[in-house]
């Protein structure tokens, strides 16, 4: 009994301590903006260094968010005047393309710049990605142009589709959320953008892309509450429900609808049509 009321008392005071030294002291605990990131490159030039983050450890076929941060060699500080833009590019043997990208923005941190890049395709012997960035660093306009090494995904699951759509448009679906998928109810979240030409990928609007999780082991059953995905124009990506009863492997049936509810991709699941064309698939 005596030695907990020693400890009793021990933590009153550091406790008090605590609290004084927080009085005392009103800056703000220092977080650090790339927490759970990994730093996948580091170019350095002569007075500054460009550093990419992912929350990936490798960049991957399919949808990547990236943060990008520039560190000013001479006073040890990440700028925040950057106003960095991206363009990345597939050199293949016949010809070169872009891919999807969204803008790169400022996060809380002023110093780290995020967006997210949509590869449609692996590197290979022969073909391979290149990252064009533009920024602003101590009044002057720089460009770099360096090599991004892109993957296909190590589970081998298919979490994007580039396809034509019955209207002849070319559109890249990409997988976003669920990452770490429950049996529950879960956030569906995916990016759609289309193919103007080479260069330009613009974000579609307002299109809709019905939802259908089976389960292809048992009985191809489906589960309850799912919820198609509609455009949200604040995040400029599709947002639905995808309902999990049981964990393995899973296939996300699709159809993408336009605006006036033609269907552009995919099929319904019937007793005679097991799967349809247009589809992601996740195993947790
Ligand atoms: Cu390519």
């Amino acid at each position: 009994m005596k030695t907990l009321k020693y400890i009793f008392a021990i933590l009153i005071i550091s406790a008090s301590f605590l609290s004084c030294s927080k009085d005392d002291n009103d800056d703000p605990i220092p977080v650090n903006p790339v927490e759970g990131l990994t730093k996948i490159y580091e170019f350095s030039e002569v007075d500054h260094t460009v550093e990419i983050y992912s929350e990936k450890p490798i960049l991957e076929v399919g949808y990547n968010e990236l943060s990008i941060r520039i560190l000013d060699k001479a006073s040890n500080n990440y700028i925040s005047n950057a106003e960095p833009t991206w363009m990345p590019m597939m050199h293949m043997e016949s010809m070169s393309h872009s891919g999807p990208h969204s803008m790169l923005q400022n996060t809380e941190n002023n110093t780290v710049y995020k967006g997210h890049i949509v590869f449609q395709m692996a590197e290979n012997a022969t073909e391979y990605w290149e990252m064009t960035l533009n920024y602003n660093f101590n009044g002057q306009t720089i460009t770099i142009t360096q090599r991004l090494s892109v993957k296909q995904p190590a589970d081998g699951f298919k979490k994007t589709q580039v396809f034509t759509g019955t209207d002849e448009v070319r559109y890249i679906l990409a997988f976003v959320n669920p990452k770490n998928p429950q049996v529950a109810i879960n956030d569906f979240q995916a990016v759609l953008y289309k193919m103007e030409n080479m260069m330009t990928f613009p974000v579609v609007e307002n299109y809709k892309v019905t939802v259908d999780p089976r389960m292809p082991s048992m009985g191809n059953h489906s589960s309850p509450n799912n919820q198609d995905m509609v455009y949200n124009a604040a995040t400029k990506m599709y947002n639905g429900k995808l309902s999990f009863t049981m964990t393995g492997y899973w296939k996300i049936n699709m159809k993408l609808l336009n605006t006036s509810d033609e269907v552009l991709k995919g099929e319904d699941i019937t007793e005679d049509n097991p799967a349809s064309s247009l589809y992601f698939e996740l195993e947790f």
